[in-house]
């Protein structure tokens, strides 16, 4: 996948600001040799945080900087005077980014809407100047507060599409022609599998200038949990659709046992996306008669909807279309400004490795950080600040 421009999967590493360590100057002027502690506050080091950008739709400039630090806070000075607070840095990510993390797997957090900020790290806070610790006893504190320490984290983050429906099938059902007969979208249609080697979205209008958002992706075979095809990595991308629109050509072999393997891959890869409603097309309907359609409807599976399409005469488009926008507007599932929620499962520590590798993701990103300010003040080395003395 190295080469495609749509890269879902990136793993960057990030490092917050510190904070800038607080003054322990004391005033010294011409009438006043012992003007007492007047040293300010340190600033605060700069955060990492991730900002929902429509205008992304994949992670591909992620792969050009793989270290993202925030700005360190700069020291207080003398006549109380605040040190200046690190730079914050904002990435900006495609709506839909999950992000992990990637040494542990954990889930960290969700960004779905444009302009939705996240905080993926803290920086620290400033430490407070020497004048803040002067009290009847203590004149003269030579000591003042360190700055909070920065954090750092690799993070995998990954892409997955927010869309209303996916699309579901064996290579060449005829996912993409769908895709290209509702929409605008233009995705590459041929007659040998795996046409689609990445996903695509289309918008599909709907009456009354409403529309909703499709998803093809490449097909999927049996086996494909066990990475058999193109595997099922991006089965992520339909991980959020709220409805999966099942494909099968109406030449199929069996079109009942066709659609319990996509079931089962599908449940492989997340039991969750079986509680997804689902609606089964019959593709390529065009090649049926009535006699043909009569004799297949009763093997069909029960209690989904089904319809015969046929994507190049436009045979139950409408009726395809009227469904979809149906099912998705039920009360379970409302389409209206919604994005399916899906629980995010941390990653199994087990194959993160393997992932990763998979993903060409397992270089090492480690940053060594070298301090080149924190020279003097020794008082600042042992200080122990107690929890409360921070704003
Ligand atoms: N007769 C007929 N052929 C169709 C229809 N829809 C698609 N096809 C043909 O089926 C073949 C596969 O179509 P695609 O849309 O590329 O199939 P796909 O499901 O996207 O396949 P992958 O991308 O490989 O997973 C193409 O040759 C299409 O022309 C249809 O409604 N009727
Ligand atoms: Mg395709």
């Amino acid at each position: 996948m190295a080469e495609s421009n749509f890269v879902d999967y990136v793993k960057i590493y990030c490092r917050s600001g510190k904070g800038g360590r607080g003054s322990t100057h004391m005033r010294r002027a011409k009438y006043a040799p012992n003007g007492g502690p007047d040293g300010g506050d340190g600033g605060r080091g700069g955060h990492i945080i991730l900002r929902g950008n429509r205008n992304y739709w994949t992670l591909l400039h992620l792969r050009y900087d793989r270290h993202i630090m925030a700005g360190h806070g700069e020291s207080g000075s003398k006549n109380r005077s605040f040190g200046k607070d690190g730079a914050d840095k904002v990435i900006e990510v495609p709506c839909g980014t999950v992000v992990y993390n990637a040494e542990t797997g954990e889930y960290i957090c969700d960004v779905t809407e444009h302009g939705q900020e996240v905080v993926l790290l803290k920086g620290g806070r400033g430490g407070l100047g020497n004048w803040h610790f002067k009290t009847a006893t203590r004149q003269a504190p030579r000591f003042a507060q360190p700055g909070e320490p920065m954090q750092e984290m690799t993070v995998i983050m990954e892409l997955k599409l927010l869309a209303d429906v996916g699309l579901v099938g064996f290579p060449n059902a005829g996912k993409s022609t769908l895709l290209s007969a509702v929409s605008s979208a233009k995705p590459k249609i041929a007659n040998y599998p795996f046409t689609t080697m990445e996903p695509m979205l289309g918008i599909v209008p709907y009456r009354d200038s409403k529309s909703f958002v499709m998803a093809d992706i490449p097909g999927i075979i049996e086996g494909a949990s066990a990475g058999k095809g193109l595997g099922l990595r991006f089965l992520r991308h339909i991980e959020r659709n709220s409805l999966l629109l099942f494909m099968v050509p109406a030449d199929s072999d069996d079109i009942r046992r066709e659609y319990d393997i996509l079931l089962n891959e599908l449940k492989t890869f997340n039991p969750e996306m079986l509680d997804k409603q689902r609606v089964l097309a019959i593709t390529k309907s065009d090649m049926l008669d009535q006699e043909l359609m009569d004799e297949i409807e009763p093997m069909l599976p029960e209690g989904i909807p089904h319809v015969f399409i046929s994507s190049i005469t436009g045979l139950g488009m409408g009726v395809l279309k009227d469904i979809l926008w149906e099912e998705l507007n039920k009360e379970s599932n409302k389409i209206e400004g919604h994005i399916a929620s899906i629980a995010h499962r941390a990653k199994d520590l087990s194959h993160l490795q393997q992932e990763l590798a998979d993903e060409g993701e397992d270089e090492e990103l480690d940053f060594e950080y070298i301090d080149e300010d924190d020279d003097d003040i020794e008082e600042l080395e042992d200080f122990e600040y107690e929890e409360e003395e921070w704003e």
